[in-house]
């Protein structure tokens, strides 16, 4: 009795995995990557660079490359940094200083080094957190430019969570709305993470999105 109690409960949590492996991102197992070329990751702004950076922690083999302001995050010599500073305008002057804003009216100008980067022939994973300047304008250019260039490549960017504030979702939601029209572009949502983890820290939430981030990469590299 005891012994089919145990196999019961063992079915029963096999089940529950199938229903959250079947809950996990539909257009994960939708998709098929190519395997006849090696795959470069690039994180584009913050998030895309701490993704990418646990993604590297974690073994996975590739190429890999972040474009940010390199204040923003260090970067360990296995990954290849190209640097960026957004343009910025001074919003408000506050006690502890003066509080600067990604200026979104700004064009973006993308530097050589990485334009030069897809001249190569790899398998491109773009990574971003949609909503700040770096990411969001750097992953709507590159993958405009990859689809025209008809480049194996695939986009994948989050969608912040609603504690950032409106704006941040506001910037990151307009460009969705224009990346869908763009083949290979896919999203999620980072609210997402708080709900299967209710007791989510606010310290554990991006570190979450990171973890996220790698679930989806080594997903993808099993279909
Ligand atoms: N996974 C993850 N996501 C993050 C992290 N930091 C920020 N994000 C997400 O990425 C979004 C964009 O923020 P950043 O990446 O800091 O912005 P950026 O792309 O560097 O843009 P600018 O700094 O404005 O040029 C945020 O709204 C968050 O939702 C992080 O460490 N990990
Ligand atoms: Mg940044």
């Amino acid at each position: 009795m005891h012994s089919i109690n145990i196999r019961m409960n063992r079915e029963s949590e096999q089940r529950v995995k199938a229903l959250r492996e079947l809950s996990f991102e539909r257009w994960v197992s939708r998709i098929k990557i190519s395997t006849h070329s090696e795959t470069h990751l690039i994180g584009l702004g913050s998030g895309g660079a701490n993704a990418v950076k646990y993604i590297w922690s974690q073994w996975v083999k590739g190429r890999f490359t972040v474009v940010n302001d390199p204040v923003d995050t260090d970067i360990p010599d296995g990954i290849k940094l190209i640097p960026f500073h957004s343009p910025k305008i001074r919003k408000f002057s506050g006690k502890k200083g003066d509080f600067y804003f990604p200026d979104m009216e700004q064009p973006l100008e993308l530097p050589d080094e990485l334009t030069d980067l897809f001249r190569e022939n790899y398998r491109f994973l773009l990574l971003a957190g949609l909503g700040g300047y770096t990411g969001t304008k750097m992953a709507e250019a590159l993958a405009l430019m990859l689809h025209k260039e008809q480049k194996d490549f695939l986009t994948i960017c989050s969608m912040p969570f609603s504690f950032e504030g409106r704006n941040r979702l506001a910037i990151a939601r307009e460009a969705e709305e224009r990346m869908k029209t763009i083949p290979n572009c896919h999203f999620f949502e980072l609210d997402l993470l708080r709900n299967e983890q209710k007791d989510l820290l606010l310290s554990e939430a991006f570190p979450a999105g990171d973890r996220y981030f790698y679930r989806i990469i080594i997903t993808l590299c099993l279909y």
